[in-house]
């Protein structure tokens, strides 16, 4: 019996209740890169002049002329916003050099920009020098302007490249190889082609070598060798389940995804290889005019912020300066306005030494909650837990949690609780945490909290548990009217109360309270607000003309148009080489103008940039009413008002593109409306 016990009791001592020693750790590289939570992409290249994402390297450098470069510009936004380094797209995928390489032809040198004596890496990296920014560079390893592209000589090419950024510039905390690869470009030939390469095309070895020898500090993103991972989408988010780890490329699920299980990583990794969201502020990682009503929200910027830093990721968010060098207003106010919501949210942590802490583990309980990240209170045990006596009543709606890892992600389910009405009430039920976690919530009000471990890989080191009450952000309320005349109005905001007016005043706590779905199926304008107490958010507004419930396009059988449907993000597209739609609207109708807001998709179809509108009585004998132009509509294709200038009377209406930006064979219309004579 004793001797069983003893064998048993070396047993555990020797395996561990853990797998502990198997555990994946980052290096102090990876550690001091992903305390700095939110760093800056900048993309400015010669596709900001081409007005393209990839170009295909043929592009003359001539066409690289900006007139206002300022570097300066673009970093003290990013230090404005909080961001601690920022990454410079060196070349991207056209081969375009921002610096005067040695080693091609193909860069600044042979722009007329500062007659060519300019080097905007320079620049830049003086920026972030004087604004104490971190600094990083992307480098493409695909360069569609490279003649020896495909061939084993270009890894060569590529080492020097990497050898005068690492040399000449100063200390780099990021290199970034993309993983976007041999396709279509010109190659220093005639005409456009595909080059594929084999798997093992570069030497990532030899790439990775030069990186640690000139810059032991830089963290390699991406390539063969990385020492941080993609996070498998362009659009700002995290898997909710976030491992640091993964497993080698050949062990990746059959079943799965890959791009989603890098978004989730792998709880069995045995590769310490963090997540990196990249995500740009615009639809497109280049500057483009079109793109100017399309940065993004407050709203979807805090939540690209919850579900990247919030979800145990780091958040790389990229800015687009455009042809003049400099970052456009609307995106640099809107990061001010971002970092100016976030250290609200943040502004004070209601977890404070006043508080009584109690757990199962007493020991260093304290240090849960201090500010020293490097001292943490640890447990062995499942169902461990963490009791926070707040002594008042407090209202929160965030919880921050923090894992030690310099010794490995550990936490795999936990759950929060608080105490309300003489009993424990569930808030939360989640699985990782990581470096950082952060739960949002709808307001709680309570004076105690309790946050249980359920189940651990090892036993849990948990550095910090923060709780905050964030303000409501108040976002502009989403109305909409389908075919039928039923209007819904969205908001973003759960805890909000959404207050409306159909008679085209301001609404007020007043007015009409928003419950469910309902009818107002004329020409109307729908303004409504966003309530909490007393505050309330930005206006929304939105115009519907005469009902649509009986409207039909000519030659199409569908009732459930797109054209119709009162959701601007969904396009009807004409037949081929037919750019018109004639609309029966089932009736006659009495009416003296339209609206027209063409396609909104990031690679829209058919925006008419001249127009022609008839109308008809039987859909056979037309009258030319108005035709015209739309100024700007390609830099800005928002809805396009079009006064007749008196009233007409018809059955039919034919609305026809006389000219289509980019010379397109169709017509493509998100909405119409008609607005009714009064
Ligand atoms: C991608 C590239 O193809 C895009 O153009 C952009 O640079 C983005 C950050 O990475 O792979």
């Amino acid at each position: 019996m004793k001797i069983r016990f003893s064998i048993a009791l070396v047993l555990l001592l020797t395996t561990g209740l853990f797998a502990q020693a198997q555990l994946p750790k980052p290096t102090d590289l990876q550690m001091r890169w992903q305390k700095m939570e939110t760093i800056a992409f900048v993309h400015f290249s010669i596709n900001t002049f081409t007005d393209m994402e990839w170009g295909y390297g043929n592009e003359s450098p001539e066409l690289f002329n900006p007139t206002n470069l300022d570097c300066r510009q673009w970093v003290k936004i990013c230090k404005d916003a909080g961001l601690k380094g920022v990454i410079l797209t060196a070349k991207h995928h056209d081969g375009f050099c921002l610096w005067p390489s040695a080693y091609t032809e193909h860069s600044v040198k042979n722009s007329p920009w500062k007659n060519g004596q300019g080097d905007v890496v320079r620049e830049f990296a003086d920026a972030c020098k004087e604004f104490g920014l971190k600094m990083g560079l992307y480098l493409s390893p695909w360069d569609c302007n490279h003649p020896d592209y495909g061939k084993p000589e270009y890894n060569q090419y590529f080492k020097n490249q990497l050898t005068e950024l690492l040399t000449n510039y100063g200390d780099l905390f990021e290199i970034w190889f993309d993983g976007a690869n041999g396709g279509r470009g010109y190659y220093g030939t005639d005409s456009l082609h595909n080059r594929s390469i084999s798997e093992d095309y570069y030497d990532w070895q030899g790439f990775v070598d030069i990186v640690r020898e000139l810059q032991p500090n830089c963290i390699v993103h991406g390539g063969g060798l990385p020492d941080i991972r993609w996070v498998g989408n362009e659009e700002g988010h995290a898997g909710k389940t976030h491992w640091s780890s993964l497993l080698p490329n050949g062990q990746f699920s059959k079943d799965k995804s890959h791009p989603a299980q890098l978004n989730e990583g792998h709880e069995n990794g045995t590769r310490w290889l963090p997540s990196e969201t990249d995500v740009s502020v615009r639809p497109g990682w280049y500057y483009h005019a079109s793109e100017d009503h399309q940065v993004k929200s407050l709203p979807r910027l805090m939540d690209i912020y919850y579900e990247s830093v919030g979800r145990n990721s780091l958040l790389l968010l990229n800015l687009s300066p455009d042809k003049r060098g400099l970052v456009h207003p609307i995106d640099s106010l809107r990061l001010l306005e971002w970092k100016r919501q976030l250290d609200q949210d943040f502004r004070e942590n209601l977890i404070t030494s006043a508080c009584r802490f109690s757990s199962n583990v007493k020991k260093h309980v304290m240090k849960a909650f201090d500010d020293d990240y490097s001292s943490y209170w640890q447990a062995s045990e499942a169902g461990s837990f963490l009791e926070i006596d707040i002594k008042k009543t407090v209202t929160i709606n965030r919880l921050l949690l923090q894992e030690y890892i310099p010794e490995g992600q550990r936490v795999k389910a936990f759950r929060v609780e608080y105490f309300e009405d003489g009993s424990w009430r569930e808030l939360a039920s989640e699985t990782t945490i990581g470096y950082k976690r952060i739960l949002r919530f709808l307001p709680v009000t309570t004076s105690k909290l309790r946050v249980t471990f359920e189940e651990m890989l090892a036993p849990v080191m948990i550095t910090k548990v923060a709780a905050y009450n964030a303000p409501i952000l108040l976002a502009q309320p989403v109305i909409r009217r389908n075919q039928q005349g039923m209007v819904s109005i969205y908001s973003p905001e759960k805890h909000g109360e959404v207050f409306y007016t159909t008679d085209g005043t301001t609404p007020t706590r007043e007015s009409n309270r928003y419950e469910k779905p309902f009818l107002s199926d004329g020409d109307v304008t729908i303004k409504a607000v966003v309530y909490s107490g007393s505050n309330h958010g930005e206006l929304g507004e939105q115009y519907f003309g005469i009902s649509k419930a009986n409207w039909t396009v000519v030659g199409t059988d569908s009732s459930k148009l797109p054209l119709f449907d009162g959701n601007p993000n969904s396009s009807w597209v004409s037949p081929k080489n037919q750019r018109e739609a004639i609309i029966d609207f089932g009736a006659e109708l009495s009416f003296n103008g339209l609206t027209y807001l063409p396609d909104q998709a990031r690679w829209a179809q058919g925006i008419a940039s001249g127009y022609r509108i008839s109308v008809s009585a039987d859909g056979e004998n037309w009258t030319v009413v108005l035709s015209g132009d739309f100024s700007n509509i390609r830099n800005n294709p928002i809805t396009q008002t079009i006064e007749l200038g008196k009233t007409v009377k018809a059955r039919f209406l034919k609305f026809e593109a006389t000219s289509v930006v980019d010379n397109q064979p169709v017509l493509g219309i998100a909405e119409i409306n008609i607005a009714q004579t009064k």
